[in-house]
């Protein structure tokens, strides 16, 4: 029977607000004790036994909006030590530009120069706190940047804004020598109407675009590609691709719904298994985090039972992920869909004259309709996945 239990080196994360979420929702209030220190020292324990290997966080999951300074370092160093017990890091952290009412038309995007430069400031001292726990990536999740009245504001003022914040970042980052990556979250809508740079793709093209490319690249959620209607495998694959993933935020999602949030691989198993496979088989190496939340049913046991489940989850599809590569069936159905054809390969490896010569001969050759006829076998291929994933193969 093979071992699916998480251990530290599978690099599996959990936001505070993650196992912390008190399962307040727009028509009902908290189901669940919202987090103290306390409880948040005693869940780094629970979080180290289940095999986690760290915790991320906002700044005010810590620190209270507006704490001062020696409550805030009161509070940090107490964090520090239940770090050290626990054994738990801190790869990532973020700033909460979003709860207080001052964000409620944007931070970065807001057309007041007031709001924007307390913005910057609490990214300043959240990208502080985070460096001194350990963090190695800082999320930006501009939740609150977007519209609901397009006359408001022109978006092109909103993107440039939002770029001129970032460039900021990275310049306080470089003055002060923090070796620090950030990961840009994308989502289509909620809390805003609509959310400027809605997708993984929007981000992607949005970072070139910066003054320190090299610095910024994007953390993908599963939902939100979801929400947007996209594959969110595809929508990692591009990151990739570009070696823009920093991050990645695992969950779960169904179909038209708001953001869910749900157990990893609770719904569209095979999504999940995909999204696996894809870190797995590209030896990505960035941490296993998990942004989600036990259901609104749960206590503090139920909250365990979800982090377990998202851990276990993710171990079972890895393994998956290799019993599809050592598949002699779906080997073989693979191999036939790229017949090997070395001379067209080689004449196609880049253009000149001579190539598109050789090229052009073989090509008007061809026999186009034999090859547009031939059936491709996917519904085979999709079923024999389906029946591994099912654990009848
Ligand atoms: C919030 C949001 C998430 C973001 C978090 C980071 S906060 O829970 O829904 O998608 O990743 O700011
Ligand atoms: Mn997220
Ligand atoms: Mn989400």
């Amino acid at each position: 029977m093979t071992d699916f239990t998480p251990r530290p080196d599978d690099h599996f994360t959990f936001g505070l607000w993650t196992f912390g979420n008190p399962g307040r929702d727009p028509f009902g209030e908290a189901v669940r004790p919202a987090p103290t220190l306390d409880s948040i020292e005693r869940w780094l324990g629970v979080l180290a036994e289940a095999g986690a290997y760290g915790v991320n966080l906002h700044d005010n999951d810590l620190v209270p909006f507006g704490a001062a300074s020696a409550e805030r370092d009161r509070i940090v160093a107490r964090f520090r030590r239940a770090l050290e017990t626990s054994g738990l890091r801190v790869p990532m952290a973020t700033t909460n530009l979003f709860s207080h009412p001052v964000f409620k038309d944007g931070a970065f995007t807001s057309a007041d120069a007031r709001v924007r430069a307390f913005a910057l400031d609490k990214c300043m001292r959240g990208i502080e706190l985070g460096v001194e726990l350990g963090a190695e990536v800082y999320v930006f999740w501009g939740g609150r940047e977007g519209a609901e009245v397009n006359a408001a504001k022109d978006p092109r003022d909103g993107i440039a804004r939002y770029r001129q914040c970032i460039d900021y970042l990275c310049a306080f980052c470089r003055d002060r020598g923090y070796d620090l990556r950030f990961a840009l979250e994308a989502k289509p809508n909620e809390p805003r109407g609509d959310i400027f740079l809605p997708t993984t793709g929007a981000m992607l093209a949005f970072i070139e675009t910066l003054a320190d490319p090299a610095m910024v690249g994007v953390n993908p959620e599963v939902a939100h590609e979801q929400m947007a209607g996209l594959d969110t495998s595809h929508a990692v694959a591009q990151a990739l691709d570009a070696g823009k993933l920093f991050h990645i935020d695992l969950n779960g999602q169904k179909p038209g719904r708001f953001d869910q949030d749900l157990r990893f691989g609770s719904e569209d198993i095979k999504g999940a298994f995909f999204l696996v496979k894809l870190l797995e088989d590209a030896r990505w190496q960035g941490m296993r985090h998990f942004d989600a939340h036990a259901y609104r049913t749960e206590d503090e046991r139920g909250v365990r039972d979800f982090a377990v489940g998202c851990m276990r989850t993710y171990n079972i599809l890895r393994h998956k992920a290799r019993r599809f590569a050592e598949d002699a069936e779906i080997q073989q159905l693979l191999a036939e869909l790229a017949p090997a054809e070395p001379a067209l390969e080689e004449a196609m490896q880049a253009y000149s004259s001579a190539s598109a010569e050789r090229l052009g001969a073989v090509a008007c050759a061809l026999d186009v309709d034999a090859i547009g006829a031939r059936g491709l076998g996917y519904e085979r291929l999709d079923q024999l996945v389906m029946e591994l994933l099912m654990g009848v193969r």
